[in-house]
């Protein structure tokens, strides 16, 4: 990864502290690239590691990671077609059935993803969706809120990578269950806004097989020293486009086999 950097020290960290301001006071920014149009997928994973460190610093834990534009659906709806991984902290989870404030998010979405929590540690490179299985405990339904920090969630890959993929708060629910017991390949999916019938999908739709998405993310980590710890709870991606939400909205996520998992919004 570190081949193709193209930023200095001074420029990543300068790139952090607008990143992690925007998060912080959840307000839009322009997109990197417009002051920086050579950023590379590198530079990206740079900042993104960057505000990791921060975020540590300041005592947020890392409970895992998440795979990023994983399905056809997010890859068309977002104008990227290269999948990307971002990390997961304590400050970010959310209680199932939970009312979730908005007043601190700039534009929130939902999606529904199949979520990994994994026994073993592994490694990449060469890491395969047979050694992700392997390594995995169980699986449980999820429901994941984006919130780029770019205006009109509009951006590039290396900028999306430095607002470490969007990620804004999560919500594990549902039933768990073990991988070896569910076709997780045809899982079928439906997410109702207020009752009604807003996306819906089959996991098939994450790379294959969601384990795929995973194995990807194992092979990222390895670029960058990293192995995925057991422990880790780990997000495939969206299975469908992400849908907007706002204060008052109720969603409801119901995978096939693994039950549903519901939040609202307020202000
Ligand atoms: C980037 C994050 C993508 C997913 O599940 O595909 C993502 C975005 O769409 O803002 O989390
Ligand atoms: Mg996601």
């Amino acid at each position: 990864m570190s081949s193709n950097l193209t930023l200095s020290r001074e420029d990543i960290v300068r790139l952090c502290e607008r990143v992690e301001g925007a998060q912080t006071r959840a307000c839009a920014i322009p997109k990197l690239t417009n002051e920086y149009p050579q950023m590379t997928i590198a530079d990206g994973y740079a900042v993104q590691n960057e505000l990791r460190r921060r975020f540590v610093a300041q005592g947020h834990k890392q409970v895992g990671w998440k795979a990023g534009l994983t399905s056809k659906a997010k890859m068309q709806q977002m104008g990227v077609s290269v999948p990307s991984i971002g990390f997961l902290t304590d400050r970010m989870a959310r209680p199932e059935n939970s009312a979730i404030s908005t007043s601190d998010l700039v534009h929130p979405r939902v999606e529904c993803e199949v979520a990994f929590v994994m026994k073993s540690d592994l490694q990449g490179t060469g890491c395969t969706a047979a050694d992700v299985l392997a390594a995995t405990d169980y699986v449980l339904p999820a429901v994941e809120i984006i919130d780029s920090r770019f205006s009109g969630f509009k951006f590039d890959l290396a900028s999306v990578i430095a607002d470490n993929g969007s990620s804004a708060r999560f919500v594990g629910g549902g039933r768990a269950r073990y991988a070896e017991d569910l076709d997780l390949k045809t899982l079928g999916v439906v997410m109702e806004k207020n009752g009604e019938i807003v996306a819906m999908g089959a996991s098939a739709a994450v790379m294959g097989h969601p384990a795929e998405a995973i194995a990807m993310l194992v092979n990222i980590l390895a670029e960058m020293g990293e192995i995925l710890p057991a422990g880790s709870f780990v997000m495939s991606g969206g299975i469908t486009e992400a849908i907007a939400v706002k204060p008052g909205d109720s969603i409801v996520a119901r995978f096939q086999e693994l039950g549903s998992v519901s939040m609202r919004f307020v202000e």
